[in-house]
């Protein structure tokens, strides 16, 4: 059990000191991809901005007391995608930034799915889709009990929303007016090997989760002024209802030969494409 007081309140960083953490975090994960010969690179670019938001701009949270009992919870139900996740954990200070090129090597604690066996600053293990927002709402409801004030966010892919437990999660945190909680959809419109609208389509979003109770926002996921503002209002329980973010983002995004391609979602990049990767994202940060 934790017994650290609440750290001292953040100040956020400007919106161009958050461009520039997302570009970072960006060429971490392309190189951790690079270094581990495989991944998801796609959806890993995608949730940049979101996550970065996240724990940067929004989440009361203490990475020198990872179980700090007021701190706000974050699942990425989209496991696959925890390079993202890892290098905002570095870039934070739960994780020595050198441990990131061992993602998915034997005995990391970055294992190729969230896992908190081997890396207890998780809140929980993801990676089988579908479960993130029950385990949220489990946690949202355990705050309402205990009288806490802490919020959950739950993030989940566009393709992982077709998994029929989201919406038996989602009509039970409509009904019972879930404020202190979360969903994050990261809107790329494409999923394993194809485009969502193809496969099957999930939209309209947003009018669904509003239909099962939800307070709904949409916005454009890789723009810190709308993506900040709009963790904030959920953060805050506005409205009295769970909170979905309708995120619309490009999949691969930073990278141009990745962008919007579907074989993207789980091919590592080659030493070549690393450095071509890397090279681009070089020269966008210098543009900010
Ligand atoms: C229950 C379950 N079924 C299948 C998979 C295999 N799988 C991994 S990623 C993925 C596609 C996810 O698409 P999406 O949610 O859109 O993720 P993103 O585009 O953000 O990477 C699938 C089917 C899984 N991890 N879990």
């Amino acid at each position: 059990m934790s017994t650290t007081a609440a750290p001292a309140a953040a100040t956020t960083p400007s919106i161009t000191d958050l461009k520039r953490m997302a570009v970072r975090l960006r060429i971490d994960i392309i190189k951790m991809l690079g270094a581990a010969g495989s991944g998801h690179p796609g959806g890993s670019l995608s949730a940049v901005e979101l996550i970065t938001g996240l724990y940067f701009g929004v989440m009361r949270h203490h990475p020198q007391d990872p179980k700090w009992a007021d701190r706000d919870r974050f699942i990425l139900s989209k496991g696959h995608c925890c390079p993202a996740l890892y290098a905002v954990m570095a870039e934070s200070g739960y994780i020595n930034p050198e441990v990131l090129m061992t993602l998915r090597k034997m005995g990391s604690p970055l294992q190729g799915h969230p896992d908190r066996r081997f890396l207890p600053a998780l809140e929980a293990n993801t990676g089988s889709l579908g479960q993130g927002l029950s385990i949220g709402i489990g946690m949202a409801l355990a705050a309402r009990l205990d009288k806490k004030d802490f919020h959950t966010f739950v993030m989940a892919g566009d393709g992982e929303i077709q998994e029929g437990q989201n919406w038996e999660a989602a009509m039970f945190a409509g009904h019972h007016k879930l404020a202190n909680l979360t969903l994050i959809v990261d809107y790329n419109h494409i999923q394993l090997d194809g485009f969502v609208k193809d496969i099957l389509n999930v939209a309209p979003l947003a009018q669904k989760f509003e239909a099962f109770g939800w307070r709904t926002v949409e916005i454009d996921g890789h723009n810190f002024d709308q993506v900040i503002p709009a963790l904030k209002e959920a953060r805050a329980g506005a409205g009295g209802k769970p909170t979905c973010i309708v995120a619309n983002t490009v999949k691969g995004k930073g990278v141009s030969f990745m962008e919007n391609k579907p074989e993207w979602h789980g091919v590592a990049p080659n030493a070549e494409q690393v450095i071509a990767a890397v090279a681009e994202l070089e020269a966008a940060a210098k543009s900010l």
